[in-house]
């Protein structure tokens, strides 16, 4: 049978790894895409690999009948649910958006997959964000760990994560969510910080700016590498029984961290640098993560290939080698 993926948010970091991968693996890859007003930034992740070989649909996750018609044409047999208003700080700024883009539309592309594509394996980008500042004594995060949300950018990813489960069980859907923590590489936006202070060190080397300002740098993640963490949504998706899982690296650092070690990658001192700018702290913030991914990695056999060091410096090394 021909294995027949479509993607949502297919024009994102995630959404390029994922379709190269699928690609490998032998599906025929669809993608949604929004029209922007400007054509030439439309595809900017998107290598020519993938501009020949992916199939796109002109769609919007808010456009109900555009979704459904989509799904009409492509009959997919994996469907795989990475749209979203993905940056956390800006949900303060656009709430309401944030939960219609990130939960109700969710519901609404659940309703076309029931009817009119059952058979279908559903994946749903879920995230740490949902699990706030709510850490188990042992330190990490883990299924069982409570929901918390500290930001409507949360919120609205555990409605959707609710709709998944609630769906599976009524409806007796392969419907999984994946409750990725933060991931990373050259393609991640620059106003995430990750890439922004990796841009931003190309440039100070450069001498072409002389500080990077941030907001919060006490706060930790475990961030993981975006090529490793789309192979996980592919086993997550193909597992046998549809279920909820959790991937991450399972290591924390600390933005401060995070910058010693990109900075001195380069020969330089973060201290020199970096100021902090209170308009890019957040009203709540989210303090601290660290996954279990114990069951991921024994169940279905995923393994990181990237070390946060090794990530961190191809990010780098693709801001140098930009003029
Ligand atoms: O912030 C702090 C900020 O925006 C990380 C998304 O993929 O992962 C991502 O969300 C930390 C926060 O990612 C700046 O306050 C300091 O504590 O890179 P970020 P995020 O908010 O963790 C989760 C798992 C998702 O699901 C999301 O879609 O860094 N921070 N100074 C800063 N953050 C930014 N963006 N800019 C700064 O200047």
């Amino acid at each position: 049978m021909s294995k027949i993926a479509l993607i949502t948010g297919i024009s994102g970091q995630d959404g390029s790894y994922l379709s190269e991968h699928l690609l490998e693996e032998g599906f025929e890859v669809h993608g949604i895409i929004r029209r922007h007003s400007v054509a030439e930034t439309q595809n900017d992740r998107m290598t020519d690999h993938l501009l020949q070989n992916c199939h796109f649909h002109y769609g919007d996750m808010l456009d109900e009948m555009s979704i459904l018609r989509i799904l009409k044409k492509v009959k997919p047999t994996h469907i795989f649910n990475l749209a979203a208003m993905s940056h956390v700080r800006i949900s303060w700024d656009m709430p309401a958006f944030t939960i219609k883009t990130n939960a109700e539309a969710v519901l609404n592309l659940l309703e076309c997959y029931r009817l009119e594509a059952p058979e279908a394996k559903f994946y749903q980008a879920s995230s740490s964000e949902m699990f706030g500042n709510s850490v188990d004594a042992d330190g990490y995060q883990r299924l069982s760990t409570p929901m918390t949300p500290t930001s409507p950018y949360g919120c609205a990813k555990v409605m959707a994560f609710n709709l998944i489960n609630h769906y599976r069980n009524a409806y007796n859907l392969h419907a999984c969510n994946g409750i990725l923590f933060n991931h990373e590489s050259p393609r991640r936006g620059s106003n995430f910080v990750t890439n922004k202070v990796c841009k931003t060190v190309a440039q100070i080397k450069r001498g072409e700016v002389d500080k990077l300002e941030l907001g919060n740098m006490d706060s930790y993640r475990d961030w993981g590498h975006s090529y490793d963490y789309v192979r996980a949504m592919k086993l997550i998706i193909d597992h046998k029984v549809p279920n909820n899982w959790v991937v991450a690296t399972g290591e924390t650092r600390s933005v401060r961290d995070m910058c010693e070690i990109v900075f001195s990658y380069v020969g330089l001192d973060y201290k020199d640098y970096v100021v902090q700018n209170e308009k890019y702290m957040r009203p709540e913030e989210l303090k601290y993560l660290k996954g279990d991914s114990v069951l991921t990695r024994k169940e279905l056999g995923w393994n990181p290939s990237y070390s946060f060091e090794t990530m961190m410096h191809e990010m780098v090394d693709y801001w140098l080698s930009k003029k």
